[in-house]
């Protein structure tokens, strides 16, 4: 893994099943886009890096599996996600409706300090099931910024993407936040090494404890929120 980056920021990719998550995450990371895809099984990750204001950041994207029996694995991918994307289907109403269940997973469950973006998918099939404004409205009243997309076109994927690191720089540089604070989904790359981990940190970055079969420890369960 290249090391030439000076942040790396987690993000989760969350939403309902076929709303186009693994599509958003593909035309980002690779500018392709597929028309018969597979459906996620459990959390598939890609990385991108970005350049904002002179600085390198290294996108790590945790792509999550939108079908209810997949839950118990993808929750435990949220702690420690510093970006987050919400993302329904603009053709499909009750995606839409199903945001409140997503929104809620993730205030349960990952970071308070997470950077979340509401993001409507699929803005290129013209029958749309959603309209703008009651969207625009409900992005206003849960305070998130609101994209519509398309995976299939490209239209503001990397503009998505890009929003919530532009957010999270913006935090570290005002010091709203605290990169001592166990590093809350943020690796910081000085030239080529690691910030060094305090002890208490070494068991508890969501970097260096990733729980790839899904299943959590008893003690990550005991630590849930504890990233903030
Ligand atoms: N027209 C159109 N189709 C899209 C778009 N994005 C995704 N699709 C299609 O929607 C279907 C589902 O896309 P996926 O990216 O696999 O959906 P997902 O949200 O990852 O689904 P799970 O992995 O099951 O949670 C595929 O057939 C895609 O080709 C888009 O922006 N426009
Ligand atoms: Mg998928």
């Amino acid at each position: 893994m290249s090391n030439d980056y000076n942040y790396m920021f987690k993000y989760i990719v969350v939403g309902d099943t076929n709303v186009g998550k693994s599509c958003l995450l593909l035309q980002f990371t690779e500018n392709k886009f597929c028309d018969h895809t597979e459906s996620t099984v459990g959390v598939e990750f890609g990385y991108k890096t970005i350049k904002i204001n002179d600085q390198q950041i290294k996108l790590q994207i945790w792509d999550t599996a939108g079908q209810d029996s997949f839950k118990s694995i993808t929750r435990s991918y949220y702690r420690g996600a510093i970006g987050g994307l919400l993302v329904f289907d603009f053709s499909r109403r009750s995606t839409f409706e199903d945001i409140k269940k997503w929104l809620k997973e993730i205030k349960t469950f990952s970071c308070d300090k997470i950077e979340l973006v509401l993001v409507g998918n699929k803005s290129d099939i013209p029958k749309k099931d959603v309209t703008i404004e009651e969207v625009e409205e409900y992005a206003q009243q849960e305070k998130l910024d609101f994209y519509e997309t398309s995976a299939k076109t490209g239209k503001n994927v990397d503009v998505v993407f890009e929003s919530v690191a532009n957010k999270i720089l913006r935090k570290i540089e005002t010091k709203q936040i605290n990169l001592d604070d166990q590093m809350l989904g943020i690796k910081v790359n000085f030239n080529g090494k690691m910030r060094k981990k305090s002890k208490s940190q070494s068991n508890q970055s969501p970097y260096y404890n990733i729980t790839l079969n899904g299943k959590q420890s008893d003690q990550e369960k005991n630590e849930k929120k504890s990233c903030c």
